[in-house]
Order: structure tokens, then sequence, then C-alpha cells
């Protein structure tokens, strides 16, 4: 069946292939590119895999390989002095505000992922359980 599917139009699988590697690959990165960064946490630490991204829809794919459970939230600028309620910095500055995305909660030995429309500027990814921030769950990025 593949084969007499390939056959049948070859001409236009080739149209196609050029199309969307050669010509259209520009477009695709401005207007719709999905940025990608993957984060290791576990206890307690936060290792993500780029910390400069370009701007617009950014995926962050995380997995808990520690023993405890954490969270994913960010934050733009900095945190670190601040107080927020007890053991946490605050989150005055969550991306998209109080109801804005984050990642809950992560169990042990699972991948979560979190997609968040990102402007220009600098941001800080944590794990802002009570102590975990203080612990050293955080890390910076840059997105350009
Ligand atoms: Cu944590």
């Amino acid at each position: 069946m593949s084969v007499s599917r390939f056959t049948s139009s070859p001409g236009r699988r080739y149209v196609r292939f050029v199309c969307s590697w050669v010509y259209c690959t520009s477009d695709t990165e401005n207007e719709s590119a999905s940025r990608a960064i993957t984060v290791s946490e576990g206890d307690m630490y936060l290792h993500p895999s780029a910390t400069v991204v370009a701007s617009g829809k950014v995926t962050f794919t995380v997995t808990n390989g520690g023993q405890a459970h954490h969270e994913f939230v960010i934050v733009t600028g900095d945190p670190t002095g601040t107080t927020g309620e007890p053991g946490k910095v605050t989150e005055t500055n969550h991306i998209g505000g109080a109801e804005g995305p984050e990642i809950g909660d992560i169990s042990p030995g699972q991948t979560e992922t979190l997609t968040a429309r990102l402007t220009p500027g600098t941001y800080t990814a944590m794990c802002n359980l009570p102590g975990h921030f203080g612990a050293g769950m955080h890390f910076q990025f840059v997105v350009q």
C-alpha cells in the first residue's frame, strides 16, 4: 500500500519537501516557532538545557528525577531575597499574572510540560515549595 501511494505522486512529495525545508522555514520561525527547553529537576536542583531562547511560544519539558514532589513556576526578573508565603519567595511577577501558567505538581519520575508565550526579558524558573528555592531549585534564563 505504501508503495503505490509513494509512486502515485512523486512530484508533489518533492515540492512539499522543498517548501517545508527551504522556502517556508523563516516564516515558521518568525510567527509560530515553539522554543523548547528541557529541564531536569530533583532534590534540590533545576537544570535547564538552555538559558537563552527566542521570544514567542516556549515549551518547557520538565522531568522530576528526585524522590520528592516538585513544581515549576516562572516569574519575570529575579525573586532572590524576596519574601512570599512562609519559606517561599514572592510570586508577584508570575508570568500571566496570579492565574498564569505553571506546573503545580510533578510527582517523582514524572514529566510535565508548560508552554508560555514569552516576550523579551530576564526570567527565573523555580520550584517554590517551602524551602526549595532557598535550597537551590531555580535558574535564570533570557528571552531575546
Ligand atoms: Cu521543589
